[in-house]
């Protein structure tokens, strides 16, 4: 075989494609604590890379960019940004909604809802190497994303929450236990979760806790973040 021939470089992108393939099993186990969702509309004063800062700053585990009413110029030049500063700092970055953008930045995942792109079509074009998250509200949704070649599932709201307008009735901690215990994928709890019940979400099976207004709506974003990780790491032991 030439050593510089199609072969050999067949062969090295093979190589690559095995690489990009793994990534993603050493990021998931990285699916843990705090996951801190920037949020440009709850305070139009702060951006989502100052949020990103200070949850990186208060020891967040992962950081995920959400914005609904940016230009996609906007969300781009934010989200890439963010990716900067997470990954100088060794922490996982995620895109809310956009498969687009999350390729484009190199996002290490992505969070879908019900009515985004079907699971298959996001890992199509996102490849292996992307953890991809999808939003439950029932048990049969979660379920059903586990199927469909979900890596994580958002699930929420836990607590009564006015940061998304249509997140759809409460499930309670209940429903929480119960989804940990029927899906055997990584739960990420979302909706309501604030300094006081973060210990009860760990304490019920969620690998990771999910917060908008409890940080981006704090005095100080760096020590409401460390507080409730702290709080969350307390419930599972490190
Ligand atoms: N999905 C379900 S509830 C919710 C999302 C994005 C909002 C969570 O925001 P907060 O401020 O942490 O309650
Ligand atoms: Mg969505």
């Amino acid at each position: 075989m030439e050593p510089y021939g199609r072969e050999s470089r067949l062969q090295g992108f093979a190589a690559f494609c095995v690489l990009a393939k793994n990534r993603k099993a050493p990021m998931i186990g990285r699916l843990s604590g705090l996951y801190v969702i920037t949020d440009a509309q709850l305070r139009p004063d702060r951006t989502h890379e100052q949020i990103a800062r200070a949850a990186i700053e208060g020891g967040a585990g992962l950081v995920q960019i959400r914005d609904k009413h940016a230009s996609d110029r906007d969300f781009y030049e934010a989200a890439l940004q963010i990716r900067e500063v997470t990954e100088e700092a060794g922490v996982l970055f995620f895109v809310n909604d956009r498969i687009d953008i999350a390729g484009a930045v190199g996002a290490d995942g992505v969070n879908i809802g019900q009515s985004d792109l079907p699971v298959e079509i996001a890992r199509g074009l996102l490849g292996e190497g992307v953890i991809i998250g999808v939003s439950a509200t029932d048990i049969e949704q979660a379920k059903q994303a586990q199927e469909d070649g979900a890596d994580y599932i958002g699930f929420g709201p836990i607590f009564p929450t006015t940061t998304k307008s249509d997140s759809g009735p409460v499930t309670g901690l209940e429903t929480l236990r119960r989804i940990c215990h029927e899906v055997s994928l990584p739960v990420v709890a979302i909706g309501g979760i604030c300094l006081d019940n973060i210990g009860s979400v760990a304490a019920n099976g969620a690998a990771c806790a999910a917060v908008v207004s409890s940080v981006v709506c704090a005095e100080d974003m760096v020590k409401a973040t460390a507080d409730m990780a702290e709080e969350f790491h307390k419930f599972i032991g490190w």
